[in-house]
């Protein structure tokens, strides 16, 4: 109708002054959304819910979703992010108008960009722009949130309607986007998507003529935040898991505790133990030990071996995954399906050499940032695809299911029909729309359960070289430009210089990069031990802060 065509400029224009900008804006959708101190975020707010409104608009109407959250950062801090149709990220064309929207400090220059946009993306038949929204833990989420339902309540449901979910998970959020544009995906509703993933690992464990006994137990550090709340109701929901998942740092009142020594940002880089999981407790044989990060879209896992810690990253949830993944093809018959690992150049040079030497699967490097890894690992039939980090999940083709649906009917009572099954129930067990630490890990124990593993087998499957990752701080990060995955830099020009460096280490290998989410360039080496490892990160990072 010609009515909801209309851009409503007064009542935005109202909440917009509610919630004025900063004098001289210089905010920046990265790779993580918005992300900051969470009290300069409030004109942000009103930039994002506009935003999503038009994004929803051209998209025929799809429902869009947006979370609020800043992941493993500390308390004080917030961010946002639009989440697409499909439960993928905001398209990266779409970025820059979002960086102009919220670096508008009057409502004039406001107006000028979102006018035209809105009437340009404005559906012909005056349907209604359809959101849901989420937050995490933080004690800044509420009022953030608030923002962006006051400007939806002040236009008309003609023009915007939306769900509150209050607390999610960032995995949830993306199923339950998902859920609402492609009902064949799952139940748009929490309680769906614990269903969807107890029933699908139950399963799997049936098929293969396991009981939940054959899982492994697992003490889950959720970095205090939504994690816990969350994984506690999915225990709730599946009476069978319960005694399989002990929760710890799982203290969501109070708000000061999120990601505080514990979760996965803690636990990665130092590599050492985090609160409340003592060497006792990660020593224990029967028990493997995980953290989550602040909203639960990352997992790595570790447990206190005879010689200490022992970590099991991204790198090496990819290569359980796959191994799962190659042993269960090779009880069908041969297809074209194509497979392939995704990482980035965090990964420990020894995972990518086991890739492509044992596992003989492509290996592919994409830049830092899950949206580079995603878009990647679509050009696969199975694409596998972890930063080191923790962040990844496994994606599954159309042509993957129905050549599967095919191979189960085919051979219907033979251990070619178990596999084929099994694959598709990994398909609706690992998240399809963005990694997601619950679904993660259950991967993980079902993956263990079926190859016959134990924590120590997969931790041996290779050795991680010894790595640092190290931040050099430079006046001006935007001056640093890489190629070749990040792997290379093209500016300033000392790239031939950090060759000669690496060059004189065994097994050396280095790269230096402008962070996406801090003020900071980071500097990744590593080598055949921690001494030359040490000496290689410290000679390059005084070349960058010299250069
Ligand atoms: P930056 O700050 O661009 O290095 C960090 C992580 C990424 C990714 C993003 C988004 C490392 C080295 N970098 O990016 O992997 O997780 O944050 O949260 O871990
Ligand atoms: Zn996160």
């Amino acid at each position: 109708t010609i009515n909801s065509a209309m851009f409503p400029s007064t009542k935005i224009e109202s909440i917009f002054n509610k919630y004025p900008p900063p004098a001289s804006p210089s905010f920046q959708y990265g790779t993580a959304g918005f992300r900051m101190a969470a009290d300069k975020l409030d004109s942000i707010m009103v930039s994002v819910a506009c935003l999503a409104i038009v994004r929803s608009y051209a998209c025929s109407s799809k429902t869009i979703g947006i979370m609020i959250t800043a992941s493993h950062n500390p308390p004080q801090d917030n961010g946002v992010k639009i989440v697409d149709p499909l439960g993928d990220m905001l398209p990266q064309s779409w970025e820059p108008i979002a960086t102009k929207l919220a670096n508008c400090a009057t409502f004039e220059q406001f107006k000028d960009i979102l006018k035209p946009l809105w009437e340009e993306h404005i559906t012909d038949d005056g349907s209604s722009a359809k959101i849901v929204i989420a937050r995490d833990t933080r004690e800044s989420g509420p009022h953030l949130l608030n923002i962006c339902t006051q400007l939806f309540d002040a236009l008309s449901t003609d023009i915007v309607t939306y769900t509150n979910f209050q607390e999610l998970t960032t995995p949830e959020l993306h199923y339950l986007t998902r859920c609402n544009n492609d009902p064949t995906f799952g139940t748009p509703s929490e309680a769906g998507y614990y269903t969807k993933l107890s029933t699908s690992l139950l399963k799997i464990l049936e098929l293969n003529k396991l009981t939940t006994d054959s899982l492994t137990k697992v003490v889950v550090d959720s970095a205090n935040g939504i994690g816990a709340d969350k994984l506690q109701q999915f225990l709730q929901s599946s009476k069978e898991l319960a005694n399989k998942f002990v929760i710890v740092n799982g203290n969501t009142k109070d708000p000061q505790a999120l990601n505080v020594k514990c979760g996965a940002e803690f636990v990665k880089p130092p590599q050492g133990l985090p609160n409340a999981i003592d060497t006792t407790i990660a020593s224990e044989e029967s028990t493997l030990c995980a953290s989550f990060d602040g909203d639960a879209d990352r997992i790595v896992c570790y447990f206190h071996g005879n010689d200490g810690f022992v970590l099991l990253d991204g790198d090496k949830i990819a290569i359980l995954l796959s191994a799962l993944i190659s042993s269960l093809f090779s009880k069908l018959p041969q297809t074209d399906l194509k497979v392939g690992i995704v990482q980035t150049a965090y990964a420990n040079g020894a995972s990518t050499d086991y890739i492509v030497n044992d596992l003989k699967l492509p290996s592919i490097c994409a830049k830092t940032g899950v949206k580079h890894l995603h878009h990647e690992a679509l050009n696969f039939d199975v694409g596998i695809y972890f930063e080191a980090n923790g962040h990844g999940t496994v994606l599954f083709s159309d042509h993957f299911r129905s050549t599967m649906k095919k191979l189960a009917e085919e051979d219907e009572d033979g251990q070619g029909h178990v596999a084929a099954k099994t694959l598709l129930l990994l398909n609706d067990l690992i998240n399809q729309t963005v990694g997601d630490a619950l679904s993660d890990l259950l991967a993980v124990v079902a993956a263990l359960a079926l190859l016959h593993k134990t924590k120590v087998d997969w931790a041996n499957t290779y050795h991680d070289l010894p790595n640092k990752l190290a931040k050099a701080i430079v006046r001006d990060r935007n001056i640093f430009i890489t190629t070749d995955a990040e792997r290379k830099l093209l500016q300033p020009a000392i790239q031939p210089d950090i060759d000669a460096l690496v060059a004189q280490f065994t097994k050396g290998r280095a790269f230096v990069r402008p962070s996406g989410t801090e003020d900071a360039v980071r500097v990744y080496a590593e080598a055949a031990t921690a001494d030359e490892c040490a000496q290689l990160s410290q000679q390059v990072v005084r070349l960058v802060e010299n250069a």
